[in-house]
């Protein structure tokens, strides 16, 4: 049998690495009985918009935190500090994901017992995030309507690793013709069963629904920690 090309086996083996840094980290978000949502979606679609607005509306009756990464600046940590949850940006540099081990650096000095949520911003990109596992127990995979709606289709992997989609910036759908239908037969085709909601950080519409479905999540967690 022939080796493997050298990219492709130093690939494997990052992933792998990467994989045994999200396990301990999976297991830590449980022992703490944290739950953990990662987003992830293409730049300017509306993560750190739709997070501070999450961060916000939950602090209300849960304790939250997030961590939120970028190539560069501190801004979306700047923005996301308005909502008075703890937060703390990672700076990837020429890195176009977050990694597990970044995640763990960044976490080190929290205690994660005094979590109800923990929500990981990763970095705009609709390719690179899809084959890290940050430990996450939820990932959420935000579209906007501008992008338009074939991009389920164009990136089924990331649609594809994902357990929930968001549709944002409804508040602007009209303005750009937006099919809400095609979008989201497109994100089944790729994701047969993913629940879907659409809503805006804008307008707030919307975001009710989405909190309960994540609250209820975390719910069954806790339940299910207890047994
Ligand atoms: N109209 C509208 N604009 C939004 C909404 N969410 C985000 N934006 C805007 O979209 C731009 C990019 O949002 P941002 O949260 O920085 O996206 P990120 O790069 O995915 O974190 C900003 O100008 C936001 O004000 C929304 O629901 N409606
Ligand atoms: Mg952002």
């Amino acid at each position: 049998m022939r080796p493997e090309p050298r990219l492709i086996e130093v690939r494997k083996n990052v992933l792998k690495q990467n994989d045994l840094v999200a396990r301990s980290l999976r297991e830590r978000f449980h022992d703490a009985g944290v739950f953990v949502v990662s987003l992830v979606s293409s730049p300017g679609s509306g993560k750190t918009a739709f997070l501070e607005k999450t961060l916000t509306l939950l602090r209300k009756k849960y304790r939250v935190a997030a961590l939120v990464g970028d190539l560069a600046t501190e801004n979306d940590a700047v923005r996301l500090a308005r909502s008075v949850a703890p937060v703390k940006q990672i700076t990837t540099g020429t890195l176009c994901h977050l990694e597990a081990a970044m995640v763990q650096n960044a976490l080190e000095e929290w205690d994660l017992a005094q979590l109800d949520f923990l929500f990981i911003e990763n970095v705009g990109n609709l390719v690179c995030p899809s084959s890290y596992d940050l430990g996450e127990d939820l990932r959420l995979v935000l579209i906007s309507v501008t992008e338009g709606e074939d991009k389920p289709l164009k990136y089924p992997t990331i649609f594809n690793s994902a357990d929930l989609a968001i549709v944002t910036k409804i508040d602007l759908a009209a303005a750009v013709e937006f099919n809400w239908e095609t979008a989201f037969n497109n994100i089944q085709a790729v994701r047969p069963g993913m629940p879907v909601f659409q809503l805006s950080a804008k307008t707030g519409d919307g975001m009710e629904a989405y909190l309960e479905f994540l609250t209820a999540r975390h719910k069954e967690l806790q339940q299910a920690a207890a047994v």
